[in-house]
């Protein structure tokens, strides 16, 4: 094992989920700081969410709210560089081997006072894979706390079902644990201080709630997956051939052989006709779990 302990992986295996407490030194946290301020600026002057930033619904050029920066990765050589750092693969690597390629990346705000909620999902329902060696690595910028809206988890869930993420008939990327007979109680909230990561299994059942501390709640996925896990027709992966998909290695070897495991399959298809963004996405359900401002 690279970073890992027997433990700590026996519980992601139990639980779906690890949080690893201050895990990442200050100085990649400062510069993860800083460039986020520089995308802060850039949304100043935006008056609609663009390829690179998503708005809060309330975002106005006078009250400038950014809720996500898109593919930090592709847009900042500091998050491209902490991806392939073994600050992020080498976890990875002890949870689901080698060889491993990035799903996508997204840094999601949860600002001060109004950060958008995220009802409650797995990842494996927008992206069916033919195996769920799947995982997010979270970098946690703000100390993530019961009141800033941390990231919460069914622990175990990641060996369930996975659940319909439909409504009328429509993919709208979430689902009422109570409908379903799990109970709120049993979920956790995942927390620690700036610099810690969180990890979460691709099907664990996940959502976080309305930011309406006086603290922001930043933090940045990157999410990957086996080499030998590939998207199943219909998934959200954007897939544009083998060459397109080897250029998602993150480290150790491509593979043309996918690896199959039997799990129960729902194609998130047909797809809502919203722009491609879990917000957006979500807005299709009739229910919600967490509440939202305008
Ligand atoms: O930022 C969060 O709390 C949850 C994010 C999430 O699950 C997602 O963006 O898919």
């Amino acid at each position: 094992m690279e970073c890992l302990t027997p433990d700590q992986i026996e519980q992601y295996r139990e639980d779906g989920c690890l949080v690893l407490d201050g895990h990442l030194p200050d100085d990649i946290l400062q510069d993860i700081r800083s460039e986020i301020a520089r995308f802060e600026d850039e949304a100043r002057g935006m008056t609609a969410s663009n390829d690179r930033l998503d708005l809060e619904d309330s975002h106005t050029t006078d009250t400038p709210r950014l809720r996500r920066i898109k593919l930090p990765h592709m847009i900042s050589d500091i998050f491209r560089s902490l991806m392939y750092s073994d600050h992020i693969l080498a976890p990875a690597r002890d949870l689901i081997g080698p060889d491993l390629r990035l799903h996508t990346s997204k840094l999601n705000m949860k600002s001060a006072g109004y950060g958008a909620a995220v009802e409650w999902h797995q990842d494996y329902a927008f992206y069916p894979h033919t195996n769920d060696d799947i995982l997010a690595i979270g970098v946690i910028i703000d100390d993530m706390e019961s009141e800033n809206g941390p990231l919460m988890v069914y622990p175990g869930s990641h060996k369930g079902p996975v659940y319909d993420h439909h409504v009328d008939g429509v993919f709208a990327g979430a689902f009422v644990p109570e409908e379903v007979g799990l109970n709120p109680a049993d979920a956790i909230e995942l927390k620690g201080p700036a610099g810690s990561i969180s990890i979460h299994h691709g099907r664990i059942i996940h959502g976080s709630a309305l930011n309406t501390s006086d603290r922001s709640r930043r933090i940045l996925f990157y999410e990957m997956m086996a080499a030998d896990a590939f998207p199943i027709m219909g998934s959200m992966t954007k897939w544009d051939g083998i060459k397109d998909y080897d250029t998602r290695m993150l480290c150790g070897t491509p593979t043309i052989n996918p690896r199959l495991k039997d799990i129960p399959v729902r194609i998130p298809q047909p797809q809502p006709d919203v722009p491609i963004s879990i917000y957006e996405i979500q807005k299709g359900l009739k229910t919600r779990v967490f509440e939202t401002i305008s």
